[in-house]
């Protein structure tokens, strides 16, 4: 898999790919991350990206020909890529889009800044528009970075033996039950008797309840959605 990141703030990604999973995911040559400067796309001397909107209004809009430019010289005719927006407006970027992703051989993620692009890049230029929550954040970098993590962990080979029990977590629709490590006491604080009991029939059967109990009280919702899924 390979992943484009279209941005005008290419430094915000110094080193965020440089650790753990992703790191080792790119070692591994399951992956590669390519940042791009949107205004090395530019032709004018002032490399603007942004212009003053069509209708007045506060804020700037991204320009389109530097979005093209850059996406047209990132793919060929041939190449199914995925080219995704992140803007506040796009579709919610939940495990299920991620899984999606996982399975294509091209991503190329543009990262809006400004009040948004121009729509002629929505309509013509993007196959998806993501958004990764309902908050107000000051851009796509961010987003994009948590697009490239959660893809990248469901890249077959990408998680260790000893990551990989986590995959199924969210996608059966259930949060995590609680963990303990040692010491068996802290502070007077005890861990579970049934974890220290070896009886590994009675320690999955707390696991699941503690897990499904969690999961009602905090996100009902994931309950709702498994059951919709299983008609
Ligand atoms: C006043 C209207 N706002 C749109 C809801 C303006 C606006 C807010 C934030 C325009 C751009 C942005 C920058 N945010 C993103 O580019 C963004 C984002 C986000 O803010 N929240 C969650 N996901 C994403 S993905 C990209």
């Amino acid at each position: 898999m390979r992943f484009d990141v279209i941005t005008i703030f290419p430094e915000i990604f110094s080193g965020v790919f440089d650790f753990g999973i992703i790191r080792r995911a790119v070692e591994a040559g399951l992956i590669e991350i390519h940042i791009h400067d949107l205004r090395d796309y530019t032709h004018d001397r002032h490399r603007q990206v942004d212009d003053r909107p069509f209708g007045g209004g506060a804020g700037m809009v991204m320009k389109p020909e530097p979005l093209f430019r850059a996406v047209e010289a990132l793919t060929n005719e041939e190449s199914e890529a995925r080219v995704a927006l992140l803007s506040p407006q796009g579709r919610l970027f939940n495990q299920q889009v991620a899984d999606e992703y996982s399975r294509k051989r091209r991503v190329i993620l543009i990262c809006g800044r400004y009040e948004g692009v121009d729509e002629r890049v929505v309509e013509h230029l993007i196959t998806d528009e993501l958004s990764i929550g309902d908050y107000v954040l000051s851009g796509g970098e961010i987003p994009a970075m948590v697009v490239v993590d959660a893809v990248t962990r469901l890249i077959p080979g990408a998680l260790g033996c000893g990551d990989s029990a986590e995959r199924e977590s969210f996608v059966s629709g259930s949060l995590d039950y609680p963990h303990y490590t040692r010491p068996a006491e802290y502070r007077g604080m005890k861990v579970p008797e049934v974890l220290l009991s070896g009886n590994h029939a009675e320690i999955e059967r707390w696991r699941r309840d503690e897990s499904l109990k969690k999961t009602l009280r905090r996100r009902p919702d994931l309950i709702k959605s498994e059951r919709v899924e299983e008609r």
